[in-house]
């Protein structure tokens, strides 16, 4: 009949988030608050993106974040739409974010967590209408702490939680508690992440690299042959294919949809690249991992082994698929 294309039955964010808080001991009430902030964070960040150029909301602010980078009106509001749904969730006492020099206390909260994140990630992709995203990791405080600066200056093993929303044609959510990773895609008819990708598993294998080919005049010998090597023909007598967006957000959304590995390597002009590891290569190799890939540096180090010794810190990062990460590691000397 009619009903049997309809599901009446679908879970949405916040019932699995309860249902996951009733089975997992170690999940708190607090926690399941803090997911369902950030869940309205990323809806808002949707919904701003999406309007935003027909508002005229679209080309420069005129200020510039922390990096130097020009920074576009849509940061600013991404990231004080993210703020303020920290703030006023009432869990988050410690903010990082990548469009704040300094990291940020409330003063008034009694919450437990600190937070860090990019806003908007891939903002050079937004006035082409292409994804981006924002990334998220979760710390719970250090015991006693008040708030400051060492609850997030940690090693990424120390994440109890992390995230990121990709807004592409649709609006999709990836999330871990160390428990897996769960995928969700936003209906925005009744404004609701809906579970499609429980139990999300990163492909073992898919020839597709990642990696942004016009910094390889800057790239380190081995980082040279490796990708070389990957245009030859395989096993199955064909090379690899190139996929890069520029977004980290996007192209890692397709490598845990595919497969296939991402990276953005050091270089002679910066040893270690570009991504920052509070709120960028933290998260997302959580996320990796969780999801039965790999996530490593340059020298082959695990990235969650890493400790920043400042907020901003920046890491080498190799990204994705077991097999083909692991045909990096294999190149320079490292076994799984
Ligand atoms: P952003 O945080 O300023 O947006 O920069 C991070 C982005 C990532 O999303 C992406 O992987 C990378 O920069 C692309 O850098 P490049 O343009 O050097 O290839
Ligand atoms: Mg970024």
């Amino acid at each position: 009949g009619m009903t049997a294309q309809f599901d009446t039955d679908i879970i949405t964010l916040p019932r699995f988030l309860l249902e996951s808080q009733r089975t997992q001991t170690h999940s708190t009430g607090e926690f399941t608050l803090l997911l369902n902030s950030l869940g309205f964070a990323f809806k808002f960040i949707s919904q701003t993106i999406r309007k935003a150029e027909l508002v005229h909301f679209s080309g420069l602010a005129g200020t510039n974040n922390t990096t130097g980078d020009a920074q576009k009106k849509l940061d600013v509001l991404g990231d004080e739409i993210f703020i303020n749904a920290m703030k006023s969730s009432g869990n988050v006492k410690v903010l990082v974010s990548e469009e704040q020099e300094d990291l940020i206390i409330f003063p008034t909260s009694q919450g437990t967590y600190a937070v860090c994140c990019d806003p908007i990630d891939g903002s050079s992709n937004l006035d082409a209408g292409v994804s981006v995203g924002t990334i998220v990791s979760i710390f719970r405080l250090k015991p006693g702490s008040t708030g400051s600066i060492q609850d997030v200056l940690r090693g990424g093993t120390e994440m109890v939680g992390a995230c990121y929303a990709m807004y592409g044609a649709s609006t999709h959510l990836l999330l871990t508690t160390g428990n897996g990773v769960d995928g969700f895609t936003l209906d925005n008819n009744i404004g609701e992440f809906i579970l499609v990708y429980p139990e999300l598993r990163l492909p073992p294998h898919n020839p597709i690299y990642s990696i942004n080919e016009g910094n390889s005049y800057y790239w380190k010998e081995e980082v040279k042959s490796f990708i070389e090597k990957l245009k030859l023909p395989q096993a199955n007598g064909k090379p690899f294919s190139a996929r890069y967006v520029g977004s980290m957000v996007a192209d890692m959304h397709r490598t845990f949809m595919y497969g296939g590995l991402f990276a953005y390597p050091g270089d002679r002009k910066s040893s270690s690249g570009k991504l920052r590891l509070l709120y960028e290569a933290f998260p997302m190799s959580f996320l990796v991992e969780q999801a039965g890939g790999i996530a490593v540096n340059d020298r082959g180090e695990r990235i969650l082994d890493l400790k920043p010794e400042h907020i901003h810190d920046k890491s080498s990062i190799w990204l994705g698929s077991k097999e083909d990460v692991g045909m990096y590691l294999q190149h320079i000397g490292k076994s799984l």
